[in-house]
């Protein structure tokens, strides 16, 4: 069986959660202390070596880590990775925009949920607004053309942004300023096996604390 490797208010790791739930593939979970330091472990290293979740072993003990690695070698030869060349180049030209520019919005969101935002140099935090604006803003003016972000299809770029962009209030980012990609919002979350779960770094006390 499939070993996911979570931390569960990591936004990274619920895109897995959600291909994996829209698959209905079983899995079970390992979870990882990422502020208690399990992360750092040299056990988790060999696993991930950035000593982020999520990451994931095959049942021949394979490992793969990076959130958009694993949801293409999950959706590979299903509905939601396209197999045409192109249109599959297109899917990873969105979940590069996500690493890139998405980044901003997470950034933002953690430091605001965990009460480090005021820690935060004001240039930066300063910076992180705008790209997260931005990234908004783009998302703004695809979305008004088409029904999901790759396409007319819903694919694992969706699952990608809708992480961290569902949840951008959360980064002082108004959402509501945003009617196409509150639609897009509402189509994701209509999809077959949708998981409608959240959990807050508030179950986590250690969260306050700065990562190791
Ligand atoms: N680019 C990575 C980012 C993963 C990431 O930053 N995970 C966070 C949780 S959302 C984490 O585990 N941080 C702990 C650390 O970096 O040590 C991905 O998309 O999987």
């Amino acid at each position: 069986m499939l070993t996911l490797y979570d931390y569960l208010p990591s936004q990274n790791a619920y895109k897995v959660r959600l291909l994996l739930s829209h698959l209905g593939l079983p899995y079970r979970t390992e979870m990882v202390a990422i502020f208690e330091g399990d992360g750092q472990q040299p056990s988790y290293l060999a696993v991930n070596p950035t000593g982020a979740v999520p990451a994931l072993r095959l049942d021949d003990g394979r490992v793969l880590a990076e959130s958009n690695a694993i949801l293409t070698f999950l959706a590979s030869g299903t509905r939601y990775l396209p197999a045409e060349p192109f249109a599959a180049a297109k899917v990873q030209q969105w979940m590069s925009f996500e690493q890139d520019y998405v980044l901003n919005i997470a950034s933002l969101r953690y430091w605001t949920m965990t009460g480090k935002l005021a820690r935060r140099p004001a240039a930066l935090v300063d910076l992180r607004r705008a790209g997260g604006l931005r990234a908004l803003q783009i998302l703004e003016r695809e979305l008004a053309a088409r029904l999901f972000i790759a396409g007319d299809a819903y694919t694992i770029a969706d699952i990608s942004l809708f992480a961290y962009i569902h949840r951008a209030d959360e980064a002082g980012l108004p959402l509501r300023e945003f009617p196409h990609v509150c639609a897009w919002i509402a189509r994701v979350r209509a999809q077959p096996g949708f998981l409608a779960e959240h959990h807050p770094y508030a179950i986590d006390p250690h969260s306050s604390g700065e990562l190791p």
